[in-house]
């Protein structure tokens, strides 16, 4: 009769446990930080091949690799299937976008970490935007890389990281 009552006591434990499991479900998403390995601002020296000007179209473009250290910060694994970022001028306003796809996803363990790296690509009508946008039309300009790293739970749901920023320049060599 005793371990009969202890049974539906720890029954009883148990399902006034579950009571809270709509709670726990909140938590079962992973969740991934990312942070830049570099802050400082970044500049580019976009050549203006033709002499003619920064315009669309032109070939001149210049590269930066940049470095993303990606952690799971609840308990959960992850796939990390890409990385977008975009380029904004000083004003806030977008001017181009890319998007990396991982083929296989990346797998993300629970509490894991790794580090991405992306090649940031300004071309010569990114640097008239950013150069035009401050009003003065000198070759200098400034504005902003935002990152996002989309990724999937193991149920296939899709998520995106809150984006990252660093400030970018664009100059002529
Ligand atoms: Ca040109
Ligand atoms: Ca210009
Ligand atoms: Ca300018």
């Amino acid at each position: 009769m005793k371990r009969l009552f202890l049974m539906l006591f720890i029954a009883a434990v148990l399902s006034a446990g579950c009571v809270k499991e709509p709670v726990a479900l909140y938590f079962e998403q992973p969740v991934l930080v990312s942070t830049l390995s570099d802050t400082t601002q970044a500049v580019f020296q976009v050549p203006d091949i033709d002499s003619n000007g920064w315009h669309h179209w032109d070939s001149g473009a210049d590269t930066i690799s940049m470095s993303l250290y990606i952690k799971e910060t609840a308990g959960q694994n992850a796939l990390i299937s890409g990385i977008s970022y975009k380029i904004y001028d000083i004003d806030g306003n977008m001017i181009n976008s890319k998007n990396e796809s991982y083929i296989p996803y990346i797998n993300m363990n629970a509490r894991g970490q790794d580090t991405l790296s992306m090649s940031i690509i300004v071309d010569e009508g990114d640097a008239n935007d950013l150069d035009d946008a401050d009003g003065i039309n000198d070759n200098v300009g400034e504005g902003y890389v935002s990152f996002n790293v989309n990724f999937l739970d193991e149920k296939g749901n899709q998520y995106s990281s809150v984006p990252v920023f660093r400030d970018i320049k664009v100059i002529k060599p």
